[in-house]
């Protein structure tokens, strides 16, 4: 399936996708990718750590940071990666934009039941990838086949935990427990994985994880399809604005946290943004990512400054403060 470094998923894969809201992607990466992956996730999570405080996790025991960063060049770039750009475009359509490239580590033992985007008419695809083997009973990922399809979807909170699935991250609002149905109860298909291997799925899809390890470390590359029509461009600058009230309050949290760790208000090192100056700067030209930040922008994924004008703001390579929201 994927030959010569291209993947070239096939239509009949594209139609499992659509009707059943995933899709493995065995083998997706090679050796040599997973290497620099893998070398990339450790300089991105290091710097990340001087963003946000240490141990302090957030919600799940997660923490979550953009890879839109110049120490990871390999993942900056790889929403344009030819292989993962194919499949995305297969999957979702030619006008596929890449929204986010993220790094997340989660040291909880499990992640409960949700869908990451809840808004009907929003059609997307996540493609991760586990670093270190994962199984049923070692934090594989594990996703209800259909469960993004109205009004299935919507029929199926009451197994997740949370009263408002668009409020992850706000402090006030952690109902961490209650699901009436355990992780482990729910008939699911377990995405079983090796480094390398790949699972997409729609951000609509209610997926969790059981029994997990410290330090589980997973890659994520996101894009939104281009929409066709009103209600699927109204659609998406909901989501835009559902991911801009998530930063916010994941921003608190940070804050928060630091602050537990005994650390002034004025001593908190700047927050991260998803999309950093040197990433919106398009240094190379590429016209699909020029024309993935004209999307962006008009959905209000990125607010702020033109690109031309942030590009020309002095950056501190760590704390990339180009504009819009925090990782999701
Ligand atoms: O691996 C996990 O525990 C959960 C992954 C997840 O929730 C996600 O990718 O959105």
């Amino acid at each position: 399936m994927y030959q010569d470094g291209r993947a070239v998923p096939e239509e009949r894969q594209a139609e499992f996708f659509r009707l059943f809201g995933f899709l493995p992607l065995p083998g997706f990466f090679d050796a040599g990718e997973m290497a620099t992956i893998d070398a990339e996730y450790a300089s991105g999570l290091e710097s990340a750590q001087q963003v946000y405080a240490k141990g302090a996790f957030g919600v799940r025991l997660q923490l979550t940071w953009s890879n839109m960063r110049p120490e990871t060049p390999f993942l900056a770039d790889a929403l344009e990666y030819d292989k993962l750009l194919a499949t995305a475009e297969r999957l979702l359509g030619p006008g596929a934009v890449g929204a986010t490239t993220n790094g997340n580590v989660y040291s909880g033992n499990q992640t409960e039941w949700h869908a990451d985007k809840a808004v009907p008419h929003f059609r997307s695809v996540k493609f991760v990838t586990y670093l270190d083997p994962v199984a049923e009973d070692s934090g594989a990922l594990r996703v209800l086949p259909g469960s993004h399809r109205s009004p299935w979807h919507e029929e199926l909170r009451p197994i997740g935990a949370k009263a408002d699935l668009n409020t992850a991250g706000n402090p006030d609002d952690e109902v961490a427990a209650g699901a009436r149905f355990p992780v482990g109860d729910v008939p699911a298909y377990i995405c079983d994985s090796r480094p390398g291997d790949v699972f997409a799925f729609d951000l609509r899809t209610w997926h969790a994880s059981w029994n997990g390890f410290p330090n589980r470390r997973m890659v994520s590359f996101t894009y939104f399809d281009t929409p066709r029509d009103d209600v699927e461009r109204e659609a998406l600058r909901k989501v835009a604005k559902l991911v801009g009230q998530e930063g916010m309050y994941r921003e608190l949290r940070r804050q928060r946290d630091w602050m537990d760790e005994g650390v002034k208000p004025s001593r908190i090192p700047q927050r991260e943004r998803q999309y950093s100056a040197q990433w919106l700067a398009n240094a190379e030209g590429s016209a699909t990512r020029a024309r993935w930040i004209d999307e962006l922008r008009d959905w209000g994924m990125i607010a702020g400054p033109a690109p031309q004008a942030a590009a020309s703001e002095s950056t501190p390579a760590k704390a990339a403060p180009a504009s819009t929201t925090a990782p999701s």
